[in-house]
């Protein structure tokens, strides 16, 4: 089956799909042996991790890259965090031909204007008009050469302080634009104003919510309200800070690597992680 049939597969089953946000392959596989049905080839983490903010810097064929990286690295269906779509329509078809091509199982536009901010910045959540971005969701769709990659249109209704009404009209007119699924997405600390949304939504496509900030929502409780995949976005990323920062200071301060060995991974672990043993049995 292919990647992205399995990704719809997610979308129409009755338990919430986990989609772990991955900007490494080496992410990517640890969060398949960690169980997760998805990875979120996400904007902020790809950008982070080259040192430089979310803010459309890099181009369509870095995030591609990023995207290729982690869908080689695993048997999980990605999903590509594609921001505003990298321009006009025009820009959103070439994208949907380049990683549909890629083999990418889906991907995700939003409704800002280019250049986007990444939605947690108080400055900078520009809105596109809902017209606009219905038109490139339709052209989103008549790109592809098959009907199988996922185009999910994500509203930032939420974000830009639009309320919950906005939302909806966004989310039903790219749903009638011919998108797969909706993402709403908020930067609320509870899940209050996303159970609105869920409690009035037509339920025309699944909806997709990125519980980053109203962390403490459980997967049943999203199961009940609706809620068809969850996407961890930005934790492995915040993760890794942590442990770097961590274990650098520990070194720098002791002279010495000691202290950091019983909780750093081995580097037998990273090996198997690698698969190294597979590698070398190529060779004569
Ligand atoms: C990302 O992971 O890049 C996202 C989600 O777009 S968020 O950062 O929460 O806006
Ligand atoms: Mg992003």
């Amino acid at each position: 089956m292919h990647k992205s049939q399995k990704l719809r597969e997610l979308l129409q089953s009755p338990d919430v799909a986990t989609a772990m946000g991955s900007a490494s392959g080496l992410a990517a596989i640890l969060a398949e042996q960690a169980g997760f049905d998805a990875v979120w080839s996400s904007s902020f983490e790809v950008s982070a991790f080259r040192g430089l903010p979310d803010t459309s810097l890099l181009t369509m064929t870095q995030y591609l890259a990023a995207s290729v990286e982690v869908n080689r690295a695993c048997g999980l269906p990605v999903i590509a965090d594609c921001d505003t779509g990298f321009g006009n329509a025009l820009n959103v078809a070439h994208m949907i031909h380049e990683y549909e091509a890629a083999g990418i199982a889906g991907v995700c536009i939003e409704d800002k204007v280019f250049p986007k901010v990444n939605s947690f910045s108080a400055r900078g959540q520009v809105l596109e008009e809902t017209e606009e971005f219905a038109h490139r969701i339709a052209v989103a769709k008549a790109a592809q050469s098959t009907p199988d990659l996922v185009v999910i249109a994500r509203t930032e209704a939420l974000i830009a302080g639009r309320g919950v009404g906005e939302a909806l009209r966004r989310a039903d007119a790219y749903a009638s634009a011919g998108a797969d699924a909706v993402l709403v997405h908020s930067k609320a600390s509870t899940p209050g104003e996303i159970q609105e949304f869920l409690g009035r939504w037509s339920g025309a496509v699944p909806v997709v919510v990125v519980p980053t900030t109203y962390y403490d929502w459980p997967v049943d409780e999203m199961r009940q309200a609706g809620v068809a995949l969850t996407i961890y976005a930005n934790q492995a990323l915040r993760a890794s800070v942590s442990a770097l920062r961590r274990t650098m200071t520990a070194i720098r301060e002791a002279g010495c690597s000691a202290t950091v060995e019983p909780e750093v991974a081995s580097v037998k672990e990273i090996f198997e992680i690698q698969r190294l043993d597979d590698w070398l049995s190529l060779s004569r």
